[in-house]
């Protein structure tokens, strides 16, 4: 049974309750969850707030950013290990995990322990009537305990993310992972503890959202901030639960991303990375683009060539080295994304390729697995266009003008990203600028660099995260201002 990390141990809940973790590949059950209570939410809290108060902020910060070096270090001794519980709670492809997920998890914590070592604190100097002066200079502090609630769809990816920069600004933990991937939290904390870092630090509380562990934690009154990746509706309940203490909260939420490809695009690359942008883990990614838009004189050329690669897909077991993709999260995930082929089917779409179940053998028939899909022919205003599916699937669209194709493009409450395919610098600085998104990819699609900003605008999400935007979150500055 997966157990709670509270304080050092693995704990069992104050609650006997527990649920199923169950394998999207095949729908057997992997393991079973500790069910966490409000109890445990406060145990782990008060496990933080200690860790805070006592060795963690007596620590130099050279010697927790050392910590922070030896966790990456043990995520990588133990890759596999990693690899395969990512794996089996999310079904992800080998290729995919053992390049993105993994990878990026060891790396979130040498490259924020990297930076917090470089941060630059500034001073300034200020006249006064006797021509001494004065000099402000700004300090960062930590928040406290900062309560960190993650989705499944990049679990250790994102729940790192958070973690890795919360942590070498000084504060301690307490995290909710998802219900539907608690594995690599789990194994995360045997690599806390062999690393050396200090009891309490680091916890883990296993569970659900609302009425449970997830909303417990949002409302307790010693967590000062909240930072949260998931569902748009979730972060609205989850602002709401942290109105009363005045909470600070860092949201990653939807997007319905559009791709823009103009006719002078390099078309073998406008293809490759769209059918990338679609289709990698099962569409899951916020950044993947679920409306494309293609230049009408282009527009047949392309979508017959992403509908090939879409038909080209390896569908099965994510342990077999060639496959490409991998089920959907669970079976609810699933209903959801064939009602949403459903509803485009009721609305008039033209399915170019998929929009079922793919028939596959042995213990995958099971699996929670969807064909990638290609629609055309919907109105802007069909839900299947406007309301993010998180599914392996696009609408593609044709247009006239870069003046249409950027009113359409913005033409969402969402804005977490962007893709512009053209081979005209001018237009894709200029279409890049209008983009009402936090992020715009040129000629590319999820080319990280850890330095810059992360976030959405509208109903993406509020505030940024990464490099020095994340030490800003998970810190309060202080000027101190003295008289000379
Ligand atoms: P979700 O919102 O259902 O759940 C995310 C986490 O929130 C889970 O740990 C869940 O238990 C918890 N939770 C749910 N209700 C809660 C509540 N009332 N109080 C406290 N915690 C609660 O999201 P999901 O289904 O896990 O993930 C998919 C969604 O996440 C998609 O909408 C996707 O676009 C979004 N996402 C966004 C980004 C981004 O960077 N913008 C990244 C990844 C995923
Ligand atoms: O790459 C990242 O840092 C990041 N936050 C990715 C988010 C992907 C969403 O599914």
């Amino acid at each position: 049974m997966l157990k709670h990390f509270i304080d050092g141990q693995f704990n069992p809940s104050s609650s006997e309750e527990t649920f199923p973790n169950v394998d999207p590949a095949t729908g057997k059950q992997i393991s079973k969850v500790a069910e966490g209570t409000p109890e445990d939410i406060d145990r782990a809290v008060q496990a933080a707030r200690r860790a805070f108060d006592g060795e963690w902020s007596a620590m130099t910060q050279g010697r927790r950013l050392d910590l922070l070096q030896r966790v990456a270090h043990g995520i990588r001794a133990r890759f596999d290990e990693f690899l395969e519980a990512e794996m089996r709670d999310t079904g992800k492809p080998r290729a995919f995990a053992s390049r993105i997920d993994i990878p990026r998890g060891a790396a979130n914590f040498e490259f924020f322990a990297t930076i917090a070592r470089a941060l630059e604190e500034s001073a300034y100097q200020t006249e006064t009537r006797d021509g001494l002066g004065a000099v402000n200079y700004v300090t960062r502090q930590p928040l406290g305990v900062v309560g960190v609630i993650s989705p499944w769809n990049l679990p250790l990816l994102l729940l790192t993310w958070k973690v890795a920069p919360a942590l070498a600004a000084g504060n301690c933990v307490v995290v909710k992972p998802s219900e539907e991937t608690p594995t690599t939290a789990t194994l995360l904390a045997e690599v806390f503890k062999d690393a050396g870092v200090p009891d309490g630090v680091y916890n883990v509380v296993h569970g659900h959202g609302p009425d449970a562990a997830g909303e417990a934690l949002t409302r307790h009154p010693d967590v000062s901030a909240i930072t949260f990746t998931g569902e748009t509706r979730t972060g609205t309940a989850i602002m709401e639960a942290c109105a009363p203490h005045i909470k600070n909260v860092s949201f990653e939420l939807g997007g319905k991303n559009p791709a823009i490809i103009f006719a002078d695009a390099d078309l073998e690359k406008a293809v490759a990375g769209t059918a990338r942008s679609t289709f990698s883990n099962t569409g899951q990614v916020c950044l993947c683009s679920e409306r494309v838009y293609v230049q009408r004189p282009i527009f047949d050329e392309f979508v017959e060539a992403l509908a090939e690669r879409a038909e080209a897909l390896t569908v099965g077991d994510p342990f077999d080295d060639a496959t490409e993709m991998g089920p959907l999260i669970s079976r609810e995930h699933q209903q959801k994304v064939l009602a949403a082929f459903e509803s485009a089917r009721d609305d008039g779409a033209t399915f170019v390729t998929g929009g079922g179940v793919p028939e596959l053998k042995g213990s995958f028939a099971e699996g929670c697995f969807v064909e990638p899909t290609i629609l055309t022919g919907l109105d802007e205003d069909a839900s299947a266009v406007k309301d993010e599916i998180f599914g392996p699937v696009c609408h593609i669209r044709p247009f006239d003008s870069e003046e249409e194709v950027v009113e359409l493009a913005n033409d969402t409450r969402y804005g977490l990203c962007a893709a512009v395919w053209t081979e005209n610098l001018s237009r894709a600085h200029r279409v890049a600028h209008q983009m009402e998104a936090g992020l715009v990819w040129i000629n590319s699609w999820f080319l990280r660099d850890l330095r810059t900003p992360f976030g959405g605008v509208k109903l993406s999400g509020i505030g940024r995260e990464g490099g020095r935007y994340s030490l800003d979150f998970y810190s309060e500055t202080k000027t101190i201002c003295v008289k000379l």
